[in-house]
């Protein structure tokens, strides 16, 4: 198992989950997960709009186009695997995470890993031109063309287009991708009532944000924003199940660990 050799368990670190209920303050929690968010995000904001001009040539983009199906699943699996695993390392430091079990923790990243990607992918992502920072330089849909799932490709770019539009400061990202993270929605999960102690707490501290930037009309079109996620995830394990079946050495042999263990 890649994940619990990431996940020693131990509860004795983490002080909030000790007293879920006697957090004395709510300040402290939204900080110490704006603290993570920003110390597991690859780029900083600053620095991902100086690297704006940074476009593909047409050649960078004919050579990705030509690449065959079955390499450039590989790359883009790889890549996102990268990214999967800066958000196993914010999850570890979001206030009681790591109290749950290793169990609980598997079953939430599961699922949660893919969808926080997609939520930070809004800050890797130029409106103006609809382009996502991909391995150094920004790219449009077409440059996925070689995957043959067109409609997960679109979708994942509306997707970052509409979250965009919401104009999300760096704290309620980080806020939002903790509570996309701890769902007790989420299948086999052994101690709902404690994830739900967590939930609640990152609830609180979404709404507490949400409230001091006057911008409590967010909320709603965030718990919005997640019923979309889901739809993408099951979208992008649906592909990924058609493509292990096209290729399956491929899927078997050249895919990073942790993708399989994550989605296959
Ligand atoms: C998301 C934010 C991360 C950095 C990052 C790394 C890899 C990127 C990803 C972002 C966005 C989505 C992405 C991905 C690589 C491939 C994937 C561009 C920017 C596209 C949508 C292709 C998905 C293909 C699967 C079907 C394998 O912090």
């Amino acid at each position: 198992h890649d994940l619990v050799a990431i996940h020693p368990y131990s509860p004795l670190e983490d002080p909030y989950s000790l007293y879920p209920h006697s957090l004395r303050n709510i300040d402290e929690l939204c900080a110490s997960i704006v603290r993570s968010h920003r110390e597991t995000t690859q780029y900083r904001a600053e620095e991902l709009q100086a690297l704006r001009w940074k476009v593909l040539s047409r050649e960078e983009i004919q050579a990705y186009q030509s690449k065959s199906v079955d390499d450039m699943w590989q790359h883009c699996a790889i890549r996102l695997t990268d990214a999967v695993q800066y958000v196993v390392e914010f999850a570890k430091h979001i206030p009681g995470f790591r109290m749950l079990s290793q169990n609980d923790q598997i079953a939430l990243l599961k699922t949660g890993s893919m969808e926080v990607v997609l939520v930070r992918m809004c800050r890797y992502f130029n409106t103006e031109n609809n382009t996502v920072f991909f391995d150094g330089k920004f790219a449009g849909v077409e440059v996925f063309k070689s995957l043959a799932c067109g409609d997960l490709i679109t979708a994942v770019f509306d997707f970052a287009h509409n979250m965009c539009a919401l104009k999300l400061t760096e704290q309620q990202i980080a806020l939002f991708s903790a509570l996309v993270l701890i769902n007790t929605e989420r299948p086999c999960l052994e101690d709902r009532t404690r994830v739900q102690r967590v939930q609640r707490s990152v609830e609180f501290g979404l709404s507490h944000i949400l409230h001091r930037d006057n911008q409590e009309s967010l909320l709603h079109k965030l718990y919005q924003r997640m019923a979309v996620l889901r739809s993408l995830c099951s979208l992008h394990m649906e592909k990924l199940r058609w493509f292990s079946q096209r290729y399956p050495l491929t899927a078997h042999s050249l895919f990073p660990p942790l993708y399989k263990e994550l989605f296959a």
